[in-house]
């Protein structure tokens, strides 16, 4: 399995995040990529390839042509505001929430941002823009691959993407990889494409993004939102809207699960995906279901990532992998490769 690795990840690199009131040191961090690599080469999984490079249409496939057009600015216009602000991550802190409107495009770069966003933990850095272009290159470096008959392939970035929406950030999120793929599996003339996600955190984002469609299902194993980040939205009931009624599923579990339940939900998410017909599957890989994950609160050990893997490949699709979240920093790269290693021992 090829992996494509985004050699331009460290370029956003946030200091601090609002969390209960303070500022506190990022978790999402750029040694989490370095730490994968590193498993990666240590047990030859396979080629370290670079992105292709791609114009925005792949991007504009996904997300909306005026929030492309704030993220590729955005640095500059932080800057624009005050010299000093060079030195410091810009974080949004007022948002049009209810009763508010969202059609207007204020002049203001800090209402632009909260316009744009979900939360005040996901900053954004000089190298947020480039980093995560180069992030989205290699998803469709990746979706290129298995169009032309990869079996799998890993695509190895971050900032990470499943909570960033069509025209939104959020929780550590930019551009939305798995989304930007699905759909370029879509655009390279695939009929049905399916997208699992097993971070811990419900993948929000790319719930949103293909909420109303048919043609790419939805399925997710998370923290139960009552409870978890991002609370709002991720519960079973959330089942699709018009064309993309039922091609949508949730599996909330309680916070505590270990990986026999976990397990078991993933058996039953496989489960669509093969009653809907998918004829590729895009993975989700968050490995914040570790048990020893500092925000979050699955059981999930090391080795256990091997049988995922198994569990994934014996699905029988072509399948991508794309990172996501996973803080437990010096355990991440084993996390990841497990799950890797798992399925490629089985697909052969
Ligand atoms: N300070 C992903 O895993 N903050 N995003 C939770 C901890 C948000 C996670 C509170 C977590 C976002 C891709
Ligand atoms: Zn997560």
């Amino acid at each position: 399995m090829k992996t494509i690795f985004n050699d331009r990840h460290a370029l956003h690199h946030g200091k601090v995040e609002m969390f209960r009131g303070q500022l506190v040191p990022c978790f999402e961090v750029p040694a989490r990529a370095d730490y994968v690599l590193q498993e990666l080469r240590l047990r030859g999984l396979g080629e370290i390839i670079g992105p292709a490079s791609f114009d925005n249409d792949g991007l504009v496939r996904v997300h909306s042509q005026r929030y492309l057009n704030f993220l590729s600015t955005a640095w500059d216009e932080w800057v624009a505001l005050d010299p000093a602000n060079a030195q410091r991550d810009a974080i949004p802190s007022y948002w049009p929430i209810r009763t508010f409107r969202s059609d207007v495009l204020p002049a203001s770069f800090p209402a632009r941002m909260g316009l744009f966003s979900f939360d005040a933990g996901s900053p954004l850095t000089s190298g947020t823009w480039t980093a995560a272009r180069a992030g989205a290159c290699c998803a469709l470096t990746g979706a290129q691959l298995l169009a032309r008959g990869d079996r799998a392939a890993f695509v190895l970035t971050r900032p990470p993407g499943h909570h960033a929406g069509r025209d939104f950030f959020g929780g550590y999120c930019f551009l939305n990889n798995a989304a930007i793929a699905a759909q370029a599996l879509r655009d390279a003339g695939l009929e049905r494409v399916a997208v699992l996600d097993i971070d811990y955190h419900h993948g929000n984002g790319t719930q949103a993004i293909f909420y109303e469609r048919g043609d790419v299902y939805f399925a997710s194993l998370h923290g139960d939102p009552h409870t978890e980040y991002p609370y709002f939205l991720g519960y079973a009931d959330e089942t699709g809207a018009g064309p993309g009624q039922g091609a949508n599923l949730n599996l909330p579990l309680p916070r505590g699960t270990g990986f026999g339940p976990w397990r078991q939900a993933l058996g039953q998410a496989l489960q669509g995906i093969s009653a809907f017909g998918a004829q590729a599957l895009v993975v989700s890989l968050g490995l914040d279901t570790f048990e020893g994950d500092p925000i979050s609160g699955f059981g999930l050990q090391s080795v256990d990532y091997l049988f995922v893997g198994e569990d994934l490949a014996r699905a029988g699709l072509p399948t991508l992998f794309v990172f996501e979240g996973g803080y437990a920093v010096a355990e991440v790269g084993v996390n990841a490769v497990n799950v890797l290693d798992g399925f490629s021992q089985r697909a052969g």
